[in-house]
């Protein structure tokens, strides 16, 4: 199949499972089409099935903002048209399902009847496309989807409550390169590089932004070292990380915490982590949860969103109310404190994982692709 995808090149969650699809499709066989702002920071130019069309856009005066779903809209036309692609497939309804829609009816008068896959992550719902600037026409995109997806249960139920949905929505689960991580699990991690031997590791990794909840993170963090000898790696960069660092300061545990900004070496960092740290104030699915439990990490996470599908109470980590530190808190010691316990939680959170390989998901998006090409309007 010839696909076109469209996605943040950023390191959101979004972009990285775009991402990593567009990239297991092209070993597939497939030829796939980055249509986007900028390279996507996890694409690897391994096959020469993958392309990249970048979204230029023009710089004018009268612009306080630039029209960037005129631009991708323009160039989906150009890339849809020159390299005969079938199937648009955009990740992040805002404002990517919109300009695919334009697209596609701009390509309809020329002729030309491209299929459209949207795939909702989380916050293009929940926090932004929901709100009243943008409601009505994030609504009017899924609805004139070709095919509806989104990577979690809990992600379709707020769907279907905060707007008027008129489309099928089928659910999708987030994946993982599990062999990737494997890998990694088998090399020599540079544990030591990090932490003495009888410290224990945990690690935040987000984009610090405020609903990713970075304080309680420290919160977690600070009652964990009061009891066991322990380091916290906070990898990212966002607008929370200058706070995270003063409250750091403030509470003198500077040696303690490492901040390591955004890393492409995710799977390194993971492969000596013992608790993945999640305190999120909502979660669609919680794809750096899924990722560090590829790499044998227990999760302590709040219960929001679609975090229960991912980490299970008391098997792969804990769930927690959301801002209860304290119970986030004696749950990651409960599990740090003890090396067979540790052990335990880590074997089940990887073994968790298996559901979610990349061999069982990626079929899925297959079909999906299939059943919009053969929808007839
Ligand atoms: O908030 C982020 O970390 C980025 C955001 C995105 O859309 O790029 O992540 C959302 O999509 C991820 C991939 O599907 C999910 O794993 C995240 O849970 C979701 N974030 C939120 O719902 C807050």
């Amino acid at each position: 199949m010839r696909i076109g995808i469209v996605c943040y090149p950023t390191f959101g969650g979004s972009g990285v499972v775009a991402t990593e699809l567009g990239m297991a499709l092209a070993d597939k066989g497939h030829e796939v089409h980055f249509v986007t702002y900028n390279l996507p920071v996890r694409l690897d130019f391994i096959s020469h099935k993958l392309h990249f069309h970048e979204v230029l856009m023009e710089e004018y005066p009268l612009f306080q903002y630039q029209p960037y779903e005129l631009a991708l809209s323009t160039k989906l036309v150009e890339v849809v048209s020159k390299y005969k692609l079938e199937i648009l497939h955009v990740h992040y309804a805002i404002p990517h399902a919109y300009a695919a829609y334009m697209a596609k009816m701009m390509l309809l008068e020329k002729g030309i009847d491209i299929k459209v896959v949207t795939t909702l992550h989380g916050t293009d719902i929940t926090l932004v496309g929901s709100h009243p600037s943008y409601k009505t026409a994030v609504e009017f995109s899924i609805n004139n989807s070709d095919i509806v997806t989104s990577v979690s249960k809990s992600l379709k139920e707020d769907t279907l409550r905060l707007f008027s949905i008129t489309n099928e929505i089928k659910v999708i689960h987030n994946f993982i390169d599990t062999e990737k991580y494997d890998l990694e699990l088998q090399n020599d991690c540079q544990r030591i590089a990090v932490a003495k031997p009888n410290e224990r590791i945990l690690t935040h990794i987000s984009n610090f932004r405020p609903v990713k909840r970075i304080k309680d993170v420290i919160k977690i963090f600070y009652k964990v070292q009061q009891e066991l000898p322990s380091k916290l790696l906070m990898v990212g960069e966002g607008p929370e990380k200058r706070n995270a660092e003063l409250q750091v300061k403030k509470l003198g545990i500077e040696d303690k915490v490492i901040f390591l900004g955004n890393s492409h070496e995710i799977s390194k960092i993971l492969c000596y982590t013992d608790v993945f740290l999640l305190p999120s104030e909502s979660e669609s699915f919680g794809l750096a949860a899924l990722e560090a439990m590829a790499a044998s990490t227990a999760v302590i996470s709040t219960n929001t969103g679609g975090l229960p599908e991912v980490n299970i109470d008391g098997e792969t980590g804990y769930l927690s109310n959301l801002g209860d530190c304290v119970n986030m808190a004696i749950n990651a010691i409960s599990i740090l404190k003890d090396d067979e316990i540790l052990m335990n939680f880590k074997k089940a959170a990887k073994e968790h994982t298996k559901q979610f390989c990349l061999d069982n998901i990626l079929p899925v998006y297959e079909d999906v692709y299939n059943a919009a090409l053969n929808k007839v309007h």
